[in-house]
Formats: structure tokens, sequence, C-alpha cells
């Protein structure tokens, strides 16, 4: 009864106003922030040259302020790629930092090592990692798919913007989901929509189990990253941004079954728990997303039963609010 019901043209199209507003005055970057932004890697580059002279140390920046899908608040996610296997000891980072006034605090022990950085002069935080290069691959393939359709973007900011302001973005200490995660929910959603908006960009998979991916040959990174070719994919369907977050809201609040289902970008559907052999009934299992390359990896690890039911609860309070007419901002009421 709750699942089914359409939004009135009227709600739909002053929703999709409302979107495009806060898109706009709140959450496209400022010339500023871009500015401070490049102050701050000209400034690390410089740091690296006087603490590391005879290294050769390469700088790539990936995540949010390359994806297109940053705003003026989003850190700078650093990769540095060299030879110096020294580097990849975090507290040697971050010592050369503090000697620059940096505040930093290392996390040596996740899954990619990284220093974490806050530049007191440029007001700015950064996420260093050394020699770990496969987000620069998952970066531009969401630099890819925010080029094909013009309502990627907002579509995509617009529910990072609602995850972090329900507090629902924390996969570290929050237990719910990791910003990367939920970009994965918006594209996957959009790639799913009749006609989709978004196309499937990796090649057909040889085989979806988790562990047979794993552990067979190299890690597959290409993908279609034919921009060109690919823009204007998905004009059949006229969709709005407005019907799209409602939608969407639906989606994971009424239709995805949790205990089955697994949302794949990668495949562009939903596969099942059982196809990848994630119905272990492991609690690191229970919202699955897979991460588009390492395919073994499950993006809502961090989120066990009882935040997932939460997580669950706020998309119900989402659909809920934007049926009955509430505005956009109403449903990224802050706690
Ligand atoms: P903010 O705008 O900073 O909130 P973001 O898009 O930069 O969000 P994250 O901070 O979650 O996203 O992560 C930074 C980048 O690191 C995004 C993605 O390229 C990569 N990344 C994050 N988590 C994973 C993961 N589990 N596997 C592979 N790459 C990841
Ligand atoms: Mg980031």
């Amino acid at each position: 009864v709750l699942g089914h019901t359409a939004l009135p043209t009227g709600l739909e199209q002053s929703l999709t106003a409302q979107i495009l507003h806060t898109y706009e005055t709140r959450l496209f970057p400022s010339a500023e922030s871009i500015e401070v932004k490049r102050a701050f890697i000209e400034k690390f580059a410089t740091i690296l040259t006087i603490e590391f002279p005879n290294w050769e140390i390469d700088i790539h920046v990936f995540g949010s302020s390359v994806n297109g899908l940053g705003t003026s608040r989003s850190d700078v996610d650093i990769c540095l790629t060299t030879g110096h296997r020294e580097l990849e000891n975090v507290f040697v980072l971050s010592k050369a930092l503090r000697k620059y006034g940096m505040r930093t605090y290392c996390v040596p022990h996740a899954r990619v090592p990284i220093v974490k950085a806050w530049d007191s002069e440029l007001r700015i935080a950064s996420d260093i990692n050394v020699n770990n290069t496969i987000a620069l691959h998952n970066t531009r393939m969401i630099q890819t798919f925010v080029a094909i359709d013009a309502r990627v973007r907002p579509f995509v900011m617009a529910i990072k913007h609602w995850s972090k302001c329900r507090e629902l973005n924390d996969a570290a200490f929050g237990g719910t989901l990791s910003p990367y995660a939920w970009v994965n929910l918006a594209i996957n959603f959009l790639q799913t929509r009749q006609p989709p908006i978004l196309p499937v960009i990796h090649p057909p998979a040889s085989s979806l189990s988790a562990k047979d991916s794993m552990h067979g040959s190299e890690l597959n990174l290409t993908f279609n990253d034919d921009i060109d070719q690919l823009r204007g994919f998905g004009l059949a369907n006229i969709e709005s941004l407005g019907y799209l977050l409602y939608a969407f809201f639906r989606t994971y609040a009424f239709e995805f079954d949790y205990r089955h289902q697994v949302v794949s970008l990668r495949h562009g559907c939903f596969l099942t728990k059982e196809q990848k052999g994630w119905d272990t009934g492991r609690p690191s299992r229970i919202f699955c997303i897979e991460e588009p390359f390492s395919t073994w990896l499950n993006l809502g690890h961090s989120a066990n039963t009882t935040s997932v039911e939460g997580i669950r609860q706020e998309f119900q309070r989402a659909f809920i609010i934007l049926r009955d007419g509430g505005s956009y901002d109403e449903v990224c009421e802050t706690y």
C-alpha cells in the first residue's frame, strides 16, 4: 500500500526544483573551495620535495574532490606512488607533515593504511595513502558515470547530502555506510531504471562468486571509459530528479530484499547472495553492496543488523515525508 503510490505531478516538479536549488546553492563546490584544494596540493607537493628531496614521489588526487561529487567541505583524498617503500610506513609521512604545522592522525592497521591530516592554515582535511592505487580506478569510473547524464551529479549529491545530514555515512564509527557505498547505491539505481539512465560499463564477468574472483587471475581494472560514445545514453528516460529521489527511497524502503539481494554496480542489477556465495549469515553481510572492482569486498560490511534496520527506517521516513508532500529540506533535517 505504501510502496506504489506515484508522486502527484505538482509535488514531483516542486521536489525537482528543491533538489536543484540545494545542489546549486549548497552542494556545488565554490570557486574558493576549489582554490583552497589546489593550494593545499601545491603546499603538500612542496613539503614532499623538501622532506624527501631525492625520492621520486607522484601525487594522485582521487575521491570526491575529482570525481564530480564533492562539496566545498569535502576532504582531499591523496594517493602517493613511489618506489621508496619506506614511505608506506604512514608514520614517516606523518612526521614530515607535522613539521609544517599540520595535525595528523595515523591509521596504520586498516586495509588501506592512511594518514589523516588537518591543515589548520588552509582549514582543509586530507586522507593520504601510499601505493594503494585501486581507488584511482574507481574514481575514474565515477567520473565516467557523472559525465554520461546531467542528472547523475545532482542526484548522487542529493543522496550523499541526505545520508550525511541523517548521520548515515560513517562506516568507521557509526556502523553505517561510507560515502562511497552510497555512491554505489545511487549509480546502481540509475542503471536499473526502465529505460536505464546509466549503462553497465564493466566487461561481462566469467564468475560471480566472491571466492572465485578473489583467487582467480589478476584484478580486472578495465571498463568502458569512452565518454564521447557513452554520453547521452540515458536520454530515452525522461524521469525527473524529484521522481528519481522519491523512487530511490521507495526502492530501499520497501522493494530491495535485504535478506537475499546484493547491489551490483558492476553488473547493473541486483545479484543474489547465493550467486556470490554471501549467503552465509555472517554479520558483515546484512546489507550487501559489491565493490565494482574488488568484487569480493562488501561495501556494506560496516553495517550490522541493528544499523541496517535503522538505515531502512530512514529510507521509510524519507519516502513518507515526500509522499505526504514534505520538502527535500525536511527529508534532510539534521538531528
Ligand atoms: P566525501 O565527499 O569525502 O564525503 P568521497 O566520495 O570522497 O566522499 P570516501 O571518503 O568514502 O568518498 O572515499 C574516498 C574515495 O576512496 C572514494 C573511492 O574512490 C575510494 N574508496 C572508498 N572506500 C573504498 C572501498 N571500500 N574500496 C575501494 N575504494 C574505496
Ligand atoms: Mg573524500
